[in-house]
């Protein structure tokens, strides 16, 4: 089970409309979003901005946030822009506009400069003007298999498969986000598991800047007679297993040992292993080490 996020409790998403210009983008908003409907037209200047809540099985109401861009030429880079930040793109094109056909590839690939993997859908507008048409309804269902993308055909002004195209978005952008939490958060249960099973980290006080350290319980340079005395050059040939360190670290970690710096938290850490691996001296040895200390510090 994936926690609970805000997107659980706030859904919503941010979709891009694309494609060239006059081909019904600004029109297929208005209608999902206001259920309006206008003959003239107005080309857009550079973006604009609508949003509606909708019901989308599986998912409840969800914000439905949409980026009407523009489609003439001039406004290409300022508008890539704004698919940089949406959750799922409609790629559009008109039934009576050869050039809006031809050009789909180049605007999926404005996308692909900007996005990684995003939900897309294909979408011819205006089918209620099919007896004019110059794209067979073949070829962009062609176009839409390479592209591995659903195709919708659409009539903004009879208000045809409108909100499916919404809806289908808003579904497939919910479903992807939660297999990917999901495949995130098993695999921090492999990686937490795994580091459960090996020993804990030795701390690598050379990984942090002393300015950003917490202060230290132990003055740096202590008098010798209340330093802890040095451990007995570990009497076990076979090297010990050292705790993992990230890789970034272990290079400087050998670096370190290599030079000679650090040894006594090595050390530390080799005892702690030891006392917990069964390699431990024989009870009474320790004793007199530790008799002879005593011993030492009193004089
Ligand atoms: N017949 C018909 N006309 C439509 C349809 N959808 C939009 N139109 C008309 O197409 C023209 C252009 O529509 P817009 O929505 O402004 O086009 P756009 O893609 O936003 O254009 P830019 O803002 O320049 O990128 C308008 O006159 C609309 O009335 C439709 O489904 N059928
Ligand atoms: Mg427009």
């Amino acid at each position: 089970m994936t926690a609970l996020t805000t997107e659980d409790l706030d859904p919503s998403i941010k979709i891009a409309v694309i494609g060239n210009g006059s081909i019904g983008k600004s029109s297929l908003i208005r209608r999902f979003c206001r259920n309006e409907y206008v003959e003239n037209y107005k080309k857009t200047i550079g973006v604009e901005y609508a949003e509606r809540e909708v019901e989308v099985p599986g998912e409840g109401d969800v914000r439905v946030m949409v980026w009407d861009t523009a489609g003439q030429e001039e406004f290409i880079k300022m508008t890539q822009e704004y698919y940089k930040d949406a959750d799922a793109i409609i790629l559009a094109f008109s039934t009576t506009d050869r050039t809006s056909f031809d050009t789909l590839l180049k605007w999926r690939a404005k996308v692909q400069e900007v996005c990684d993997d995003i939900p897309m859908v294909l979408v011819q507008n205006k089918i209620d003007l099919v007896h004019e048409g110059v794209v067979g309804q073949g070829e962009a269902e062609a176009l839409a298999r390479d592209m591995r993308i659903r195709f919708y055909r659409v009539s903004v002004k009879e208000g045809i498969n409108v909100d499916e195209v919404f809806i289908y978005l808003s579904q497939l952008h919910f479903q992807r986000s939660r297999a990917r939490r999901q495949a995130h958060a098993e695999q921090t249960a492999t990686s937490t598991s795994t580091h459960a099973t090996s020993p804990p980290p030795r701390p690598v006080s050379t990984s942090i800047p002393p300015s950003l350290s917490p202060p230290s319980t132990r003055p740096r340079s202590q008098p010798s007679s209340l330093s802890r005395p040095p451990k007995p050059a570990n009497p076990n040939p076979v090297p010990m297993p050292l705790p993992a360190l990230p890789t970034d670290d272990r290079a400087s970690e050998s670096r370190r040992q290599s030079s000679g710096a650090g040894r006594q938290s090595t050390n530390e850490g080799y005892g702690k292993v030891e006392g917990g691996g069964g390699r431990e001296r024989p009870q009474s040895a320790a004793k007199k080490i530790v008799a002879g200390i005593k011993k030492k510090l009193t004089k």
